[in-house]
This record gives structure tokens, sequence and C-alpha cells, in this order.
């Protein structure tokens, strides 16, 4: 028989860091809101849970790299909402964030689950802000429980 891998979804012992952007907040703190539901939802204890607010998603990798190479974090969650406007700024700092912390993940050997939004407008934003599955912060911490004991097993 292969052998299995698969980690719990509990978050009774696990230390998240979430650093979520204040830019398009009406989105961003429903997606805070949404990360810290999935972190209460399944045993996650304030106590392990730190919130640290950033101006827009551009920031968000300086302060992952931050808390990711702080030792105090078993795995991070990022949520941002990058909507499009009239230029193409919004494409260089959503490639950024992506970029950002994909690298961050990887040099730090933490966990870091991906909830920045990019989309074409407002309203398609707020969809993807809803409740339980429907927000992607709330997935997002599924993901940061899941890959933080993941990450506590064999390899
Ligand atoms: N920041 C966002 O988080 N979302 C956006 O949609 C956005 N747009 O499109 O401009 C945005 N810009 C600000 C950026 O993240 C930085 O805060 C700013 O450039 C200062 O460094």
């Amino acid at each position: 028989m292969a052998r299995v891998i698969e980690a719990k979804l509990d978050a009774r012992d696990v230390r998240i860091g979430i650093v979520v952007s204040r830019f398009n907040m009406v989105v961003t703190e429903k997606l805070l809101q949404g990360a810290l539901d999935a972190l209460k939802r399944y045993g996650g204890r304030e106590e392990n849970i730190d919130v640290l607010r950033v101006p827009g998603c551009f920031e968000i990798p300086f302060f992952a790299s931050k808390m990711a190479f702080s030792g105090k974090y078993d795995a991070l969650v990022c949520l941002g909402a990058v909507i499009r406007g009239e230029t193409a700024h919004f494409e260089h700092i959503a490639s950024e964030v992506t970029r950002g912390i994909g690298s961050v993940t990887r040099a730090s050997k933490i966990p870091i689950a991906f909830g920045v939004l990019t989309t074409y407008n407002m309203e398609q934003a707020l969809q993807r802000a809803g409740s339980e599955m429907e927000n992607k912060g709330f997935e997002a911490a599924l993901v940061a429980i899941e890959m933080a004991n993941l990450n506590r097993t064999v390899l």
C-alpha cells in the first residue's frame, strides 16, 4: 500500500500570522473576517493569531517575509484585493504580490496561504468575500491550517 500523508484541519495548536492590506478595505476586511472565522471554527486560539495590517498589496511580501523568518508562526495567511483600474498599475501590483509571496514561502519554508484577490471589478471581488466557502479569506485560512500541520509531519 502506498503511504498517504495528510494533515488534519485542526488549528488548536497552530500559530498563524495574517498579513492583510487596507487598500480596497471594504473587501479585505471581509476576507479577514472569513479567515478569523475559519481559524475559530477549527479550534484556533486568539493568543496564537496575529493580524498585521499593511497599506496595500505591494507591501504584503515585506512583512510576510519578516513574519515568516521570525520563527513565531507555523503558517501565514496573506489577504488583499487587487482590482483593475484605468491603467496597467494593477497588473504590476498583482504580479509583484504574487511573486513576492511565492519567494517568501519558498525561502523561509513557512507555508503561506495566498488569499489575494485579483479581479476586474469590485463586484467580482465582493462575490469572493462572502461567507464561508465563498470567502477566499476563509479558504486561505483552511489551507494555512492544513499546511501548518502537514509541515510538522515526516517531510
Ligand atoms: N493596492 C492594492 O492592494 N490593491 C489595488 O488594487 C491597488 N491598485 O490597483 O492600485 C493597490 N495599489 C497600492 C499598492 O499596493 C501600494 O500600496 C502603493 O503602490 C504604495 O507602495
